[in-house]
């Protein structure tokens, strides 16, 4: 049997995916399974990605589709990918904030993201391991990519928590509630609720102050209740939901209005920081940063976070200098 040559056969997109932890390999599943790309998974320990690839593999004759997973520790294997996904460093344990992650992350990104954006040129970066904010700057500042190449995900997984706990509290359909929050993520993100509604009906119609304070309470520590029901990780199932929309959203050039970690200039009144702001997502990475109208309560909220997130920056660039020190 001839196959006819067709261009698209050679032109399947390609995610590599660096980190195949819990969030990599929950992400890697949804991309092949939702037939995006195919993924390239890559890991510092030795046989796990590759026996995860596998079980994969093996999953496509029920779950129907033809997408390539594989699994390795060597950045070649990742040439010429479409979108690059950092989820390598370690998650938090009960207790610990995700700032106190620095120290042990700030290192992996920086060589990850050199190592793959070496392989992969042309490719979109999203950064997805924590402190969030801080990484994605150092993610792009070692690569010196335009700053529509690299983003960072926790607005889409803080807004679909806020989006949750909303449609918990009214008893409707999470698909009808659409949310926003912007900021860092962590205890400073800025939950939205004037901009937040139910099929169009702002939540501040349909629920008083008290409540709507409660569930934002709720989101800003979404992430610490799960560590600490879990007591052994933090959350995945929603993480990788997350950033397959965001990966979603750019391979199928969407247009999506998402809030993700950008790079600003300017907007906000804010510059040379990473925050989560509302971007227009499509084939060339961030197309546009939405400027939205804040009040000055939001405003200040979005610049503290800001604040803080550029502190962890300047703690973050001395450590790697200090590392690089002793390396010489
Ligand atoms: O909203 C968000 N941005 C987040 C961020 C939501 C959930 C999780 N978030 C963060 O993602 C979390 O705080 C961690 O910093 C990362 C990854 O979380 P995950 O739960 O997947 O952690 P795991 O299961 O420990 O996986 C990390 C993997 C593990 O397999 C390590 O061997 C690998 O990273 N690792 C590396 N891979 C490649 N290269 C290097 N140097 C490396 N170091 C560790």
């Amino acid at each position: 049997m001839t196959i006819p040559s067709l261009s698209i056969l050679h032109h399947s997109p390609r995610v590599t995916i660096i980190g195949a932890g819990k969030v990599g390999s929950t992400l890697a599943q949804r991309i092949a399974e939702k037939n995006l790309a195919d993924v390239v998974l890559l890991d510092v320990m030795a046989g796990l990605p590759q026996g995860l690839a596998l079980d994969l593999m093996e999953a496509r004759g029920i779950e129907l589709h033809d997408r390539q997973i594989t699994g390795t520790t060597d950045y070649a294997d990742t040439a010429d990918s479409d979108v690059v996904v950092i989820t390598a460093g370690l998650p938090r344990k009960p207790g610990m904030s995700r700032d106190d992650l620095i120290k042990t992350n700030a290192k992996i990104v920086v060589e990850a993201a050199r190592e793959a954006i070496a392989h992969s040129p042309d490719a979109i970066l999203i950064v997805v391991t924590n402190p969030l904010d801080v990484m994605t700057y150092l993610a792009w500042q070692a690569t010196q990519l335009p700053r529509d190449r690299v983003m960072g995900m926790a607005g889409v997984l803080d807004s679909a928590r806020f989006q949750a706990f909303i449609a918990m509290e009214l008893g409707i359909s999470p698909s009808d509630v659409h949310t926003m929050v912007l900021g860092s993520h962590g205890d400073l993100m800025v939950p939205l609720p004037r901009y937040s509604t139910v099929s169009g009906v702002p939540i501040t119609e349909l629920m008083d102050a008290a409540t709507i304070e409660r569930l934002v309470e709720r989101t800003r520590h979404g992430g610490a209740e799960i560590v600490e029901l879990m007591q052994t990780g933090s959350a995945y199932f929603a993480p990788a939901s997350s950033t397959s929309l965001m990966v979603e959203a750019i391979l199928l050039n969407q247009s999506r209005l998402l809030p993700v970690a950008a790079y600003l200039q300017g907007e906000y009144g804010l510059n040379d920081v990473f925050i989560g702001v509302p971007c227009r997502l499509g084939w060339d990475g961030i197309e546009n940063v939405l400027e939205l109208r804040l009040t000055e309560a939001e405003m200040a909220a979005l610049h503290a976070s800001a604040e803080a997130v550029r502190r962890n920056i300047e703690q973050a660039t001395e450590m790697l200098a200090t590392v690089a020190d002793s390396n010489n």
